[in-house]
């Protein structure tokens, strides 16, 4: 990663108003918390297929809620890193600023993100499977597997979203809808591999904004970017902020 080019992020956002942020799973890996698709990846020990799908879970919910509440007691025990802090600060500098994650870890809210889109939702809400009603529970390890609704009995599930499931259509509209809008799109922590998530830079570089891309390894999006800064966020965001602040 090249001094030049981190300068060269770090003007292009200081002349900006409007910026949007797309994060990924890498993001968090500095706090501790699995990847996907990487070496130390989540997915290793077990397969997509097998977890995060609905049909996995009416098959077998005790198994895929086991793996819920090893992950909340994983990311349970973890704090935000550098790179989720950066973001926080600059949320509150920009007059613009759109923080969308693919994460359901929660991280970028508890290092001070207000204007978040989740758009897989998040490990610490619940949602009933009867009524869909949606509750906070940050309960680790859970008493019962599966959680029970406290109002109608019926199973609880995650409120996140599973492959083959569709995302709620107003985070998604929301998201395309400031992607067309902002000047610059910083892509964080992302293996750009799961849709509709991975059209977002794309589109945000149809409509004209500059796209940063900031990670260890080039992705299908690193041939799309303005900038491309290979490294780890923790270390890249930061590095970005003093320069902004030159
Ligand atoms: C949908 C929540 C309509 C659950 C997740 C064939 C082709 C194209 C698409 C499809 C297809 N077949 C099916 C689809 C659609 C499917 C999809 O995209 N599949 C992919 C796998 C091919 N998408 C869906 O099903 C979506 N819904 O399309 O609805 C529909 C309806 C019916 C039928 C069909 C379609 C729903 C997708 C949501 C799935 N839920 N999570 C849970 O978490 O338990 S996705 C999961 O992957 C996480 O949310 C994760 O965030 C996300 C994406 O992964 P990444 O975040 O990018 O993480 P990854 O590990 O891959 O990469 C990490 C990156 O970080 C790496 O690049 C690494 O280099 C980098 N990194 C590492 N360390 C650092 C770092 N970067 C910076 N700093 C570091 N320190």
């Amino acid at each position: 990663m090249k001094t030049e080019d981190v300068k060269q992020a770090a003007e292009i956002l200081r002349k900006s108003k409007r910026i949007a942020v797309l994060t990924g799973a890498g993001i968090s890996s500095e706090s501790g918390v699995p990847t996907f698709r990487g070496r130390d990846g989540l997915w290793r020990q077990f397969r997509a297929e097998d977890l995060a799908t609905p049909e996995a879970f009416s098959r077998d919910p005790k198994l895929v809620w086991e793996w819920y509440d090893w992950r909340r007691g994983l990311i349970g025990n973890v704090e935000p890193n550098p790179g989720h802090r950066i973001l926080a600060k600059w949320e509150t500098l920009f007059p613009e600023f759109v923080l969308i994650t693919q994460n359901i870890d929660g991280l970028h809210a508890k290092a001070g993100s207000k204007n978040i889109l989740e758009l897989h939702g998040n490990i610490w809400k619940l949602r009933c499977t009867k009524e869909e009603t949606i509750m906070e529970n940050h309960v680790s390890p859970l008493g019962d597997i599966p959680p029970r609704c406290p109002s109608c009995g019926e199973t609880l599930r995650p409120h996140v979203v599973w492959f083959g499931e569709s995302l709620d259509p107003d985070i998604l509209h929301r998201a395309f809808a400031f992607s067309s809008l902002c000047e610059v799109m910083l892509v964080i922590g992302t293996s750009a591999s799961v849709q509709p998530a991975a059209s977002l830079p794309s589109y945000a570089s149809d409509a004209g904004a500059k796209i940063i891309e900031v990670n260890p390894d080039p992705t299908p999006l690193t041939s799309l970017a303005n900038i491309s800064l290979q490294g780890k966020a923790g270390e890249i965001l930061p590095l970005i902020d003093q320069f902004m602040s030159l």
